[in-house]
């Protein structure tokens, strides 16, 4: 590993601007759970029962119930060595851009500048009717309403819904842009997200993958770290400061 991790810095040492694509995984240290490894949370329940806007529609209180459920574990959780690693990063090359399917928040939590949430963000919350945003309903049991009588949804980009034209933007600018992408993190089976691996091998960007086990686009990455990125990102940013 140690000779890995020495190449993987001798290319990172020549390159001026990284993105971090990043998914569920990079959260698993903090006490997040995923979504499809073992203890994933559409283990147990089937993605398209709660997450997607005809189910919210259908049972507003269960799909609003699931989600705070969702935000009371993330709120309990912080940002682990492999979010604050990506922060240091920043101190190390002229850019780093992080684009996250992640909906919880820790990247921003940890201190990164330029966060990319193509999937939304658990904590924020609007109207479905007149789209007033509303950041003080996180507590409620049941599905809020708003003044104008509509329902509060969560700010989360639901299966079947277009992510956000901004991220979208600012990530395929963020690829364009990078030397290095490290993919960190993600089953890569969640699109149009996962295309952004796909753009970045189109674009001969080097690749580098973080991930507990072998994912669809393990091969192809010039790198691969099996390992917890909690683990070994630190140590590939150290390995840079010597
Ligand atoms: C859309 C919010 C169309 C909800 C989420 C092709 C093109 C376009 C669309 C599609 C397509 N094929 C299929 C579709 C439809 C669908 C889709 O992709 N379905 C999949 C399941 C097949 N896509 C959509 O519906 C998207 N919208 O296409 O709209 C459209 C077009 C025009 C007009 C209108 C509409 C919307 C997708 C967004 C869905 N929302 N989240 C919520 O959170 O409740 S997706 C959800 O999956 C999360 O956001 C999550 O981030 C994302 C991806 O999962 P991962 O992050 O990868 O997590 P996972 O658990 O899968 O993997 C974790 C990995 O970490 C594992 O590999 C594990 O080994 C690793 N790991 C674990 N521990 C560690 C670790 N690695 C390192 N260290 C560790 N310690």
């Amino acid at each position: 590993m140690k000779d890995l991790i020495q190449k993987t810095a001798n290319v990172l040492k020549t390159a001026k601007v990284i993105t971090f694509f990043t998914g569920a995984g990079i959260s698993a240290e903090s006490g997040i759970p995923t979504f499809r490894g073992d203890d994933g949370i559409w283990k147990k329940l089937k993605a398209e029962e709660l997450a997607s806007f005809d189910a919210f529609m259908r049972n507003p209180d269960l799909v609003w119930e699931w989600y705070s459920y969702r935000r009371q574990i993330i709120n309990k959780c912080i940002p682990n060595s492999a979010h604050k690693a990506i922060v240091e990063a920043e101190k190390l090359f002229s850019k780093v851009h992080v684009i996250t399917q992640n909906v919880d928040g820790l990247h921003i939590r940890a201190g990164s500048s330029n966060v990319y949430e193509l999937h939304g963000n658990i904590e924020r919350n609007y109207c479905i009717k007149c789209k007033t945003f509303y950041n003080d309903v996180s507590d409620s049991v049941k599905v809020p309403k708003c003044t104008c009588g509509g329902l509060i949804r969560p700010d989360i980009v639901w299966f079947g819904e277009m992510l956000p034209e901004k991220e979208l933007e600012a990530s395929e600018k963020a690829v364009y842009d990078s030397d290095v992408v490290f993919v960190i993190g993600t089953s890569a089976v969640v699109y149009p997200a996962a295309n952004y691996i796909y753009m970045a091998k189109r674009l001969g960007k080097y690749l580098i993958e973080i991930n507990v086990e072998q994912t669809s686009v393990s091969n192809l990455m010039d790198k691969v770290f099996t390992e917890k990125s909690g683990v070994i990102l630190p140590q590939i940013m150290k390995s840079l400061q010597r």
